[in-house]
C-alpha cells in the first residue's frame, strides 16, 4: 500500500510529507496525513474501509455521497460542518488499490472527542448533533440507500445468531459465559419489541446514522460547541430509536463501554437529560407517538443488542471487533449488560424524561 499515490489519486492538495495512525474506532483503519505544497500545509483524513464488515464499500460510499449530497443542499439550515469526500479525476470518492482495498478522505477537522464525558453542555451538544443529522434528512428518500450491512439493528436475529454461535462454542466457553447468556436469552421477548413494531409497520422509516456514539460527534477544542457527524458508514434506512438509543447508552453511561468494574456502571440520568434535551430539540417536531412511546425502551433494547454482539465476537474468537486482549470482548459485553439492566430499572425516569421534552 502506498499512501503517496493513494493520496494523488484522490486528488489531495501538495504531497504526502508524514501521517499518523488515529486510534478510537472499532472497525476501519484512519489515517492523519499531511500534505505539503511550497508553504502551504493541508491535513486529510484518510480511511481504509474495513472488507469484513463492509462486504460492498462501494454501497457504503453511494450511501455517504448521496446523503452529503442532499445535506449540502440544505446547508443553509444545517449548522454543522458537512463531510466532503475527495474525489479521483473520473469523479469517484474513492480508490481501490492493489489489494481490492477502499481508500477514501475527507479534510481534517482539528477538533476534539470524547468516549466519555461528564460534561452536561458537551453530552446536550452531542444530542443535537445526532438530532439535527437526521432531522435535515427528514425528507430524504430511504429508498435509494442500500442496506449495507443487512440486520444491522435487527435485536431478534442478532441474538439467534448470538444463540447459533452458543451451539457450537466449547463448553468452557459456555460456562464462562453462562450469567451473560442467560441474560440476553431471557430477556430475547422484549428486546425484539422494535422488530416486531417494524414488522407490522408501526414504526415509520427515516435515514439513521446508526452508530451514534458519543465519539462520532466531533467537538470545537476551545468552545466544546459540536462540529460535524461524522462515521457515515452504516447509515441506511432504519428507526430513529437506533440512533437516539445508541447514543443514549454511550453517552449517558457513568463509564467508558469496556469499563472492567462493571460496580462503576450505571446509566446517569443527569447525562440523559442533557442529551434527550438536546436530541429532541428538533427531532420532537416529527416523531410519531408510536416513535416517541418506543425510545426509552429502546434504549435497553440497544444495549443488548449491543452486548449480545460482543459477547458472541468473544465466542467466536473476536473476528469482528477490534479487541485489545483476548477476553476485550467479554468485558465489553459485561459492561454493556450492566448498563442495560440499570436502564431497565430506571425506565419510569427515563420516559418521564423523554416527555418533559416531546411536544
Ligand atoms: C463499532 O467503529 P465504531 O467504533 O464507530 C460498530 C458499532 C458499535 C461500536 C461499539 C459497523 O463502531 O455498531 O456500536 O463499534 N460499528 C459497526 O463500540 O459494526
Ligand atoms: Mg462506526
Amino acid at each position: 500500500m502506498d499512501l503517496s499515490a493513494i493520496c494523488k489519486a484522490l486528488q489531495l492538495k501538495g504531497e504526502l510529507v508524514d501521517f499518523e495512525v488515529l486510534k478510537g474506532g472499532n472497525i476501519n483503519t484512519t489515517y492523519k496525513v499531511n500534505c505539503v505544497d511550497g508553504d502551504k500545509r493541508y491535513e486529510y483524513l484518510l480511511q481504509n474501509i474495513n472488507k469484513f464488515v463492509f462486504k460492498e464499500p462501494f454501497k457504503v460510499m453511494a450511501n455517504i455521497v448521496n446523503v452529503t449530497d442532499y445535506i449540502e443542499k440544505h446547508k443553509d439550515k444545517y449548522s454543522l460542518y458537512n463531510l466532503v469526500f475527495n474525489k479521483t479525476v473520473d469523479g469517484i470518492p474513492f480508490v481501490v488499490d492493489e489489494n481490492g482495498n477502499f481508500w477514501r478522505s475527507t479534510l481534517y477537522i482539528n477538533c476534539t472527542t470524547f468516549d466519555s464525558t461528564d460534561n452536561l453542555f458537551v453530552i446536550e451538544e452531542a444530542g443535537n448533533a445526532f438530532g439535527e443529522f437526521i432531522y435535515t434528512l427528514r425528507n430524504f428518500d430511504t429508498a435509494i440507500l442500500h442496506e449495507t450491512i443487512p440486520n444491522f439493528h435487527n435485536t431478534k436475529k442478532r441474538i439467534e445468531d448470538l444463540e447459533k454461535t452458543i451451539a457450537i462454542s466449547t463448553k468452557s466457553k459456555k460456562i464462562e459465559t453462562k450469567k451473560e447468556i442467560d441474560y440476553i436469552l431471557s430477556h430475547k421477548k422484549l428486546a425484539s419489541t422494535l422488530v416486531d413494531l417494524i414488522e407490522k409497520g408501526k414504526l415509520p422509516l427515516r435515514v439513521t446514522h446508526n452508530d451514534t456514539r458519543s465519539n462520532n460527534v466531533v467537538f470545537h477544542k476551545e468552545t466544546l460547541k459540536a462540529l460535524a457527524v461524522i462515521d457515515l458508514d452504516t447509515i441506511m434506512p432504519g428507526i430513529t430509536a437506533y440512533d437516539f438509543a445508541d447514543s443514549a447508552r454511550s453517552i449517558c453511561s457513568s463509564t467508558a463501554d469496556d469499563e472492567e468494574d462493571i460496580s462503576k456502571v450505571y446509566f446517569n440520568l443527569e447525562k440523559f437529560e442533557a442529551f434527550a434535551r438536546g436530541y429532541l430539540k428538533k427531532m420532537s417536531l416529527i416523531l410519531e407517538p408510536k416513535e416517541i412511546e418506543t425510545l426509552g425502551l429502546s434504549v435497553f433494547i440497544i444495549t443488548l443488542e449491543l452486548a449480545s454482539r460482543f459477547l458472541e465476537d468473544h465466542l467466536k474468537g473476536n473476528v469482528y471487533f477490534k479487541v485489545k486482549h483476548e477476553t476485550h470482548n467479554l468485558v465489553r459485553a459485561r459492561c454493556q449488560l450492566a448498563l442495560a439492566n440499570d436502564v431497565l430499572n430506571k425506565m419510569d425516569e427515563i420516559n418521564k424524561i423523554i416527555h418533559k421534552y416531546v411536544k
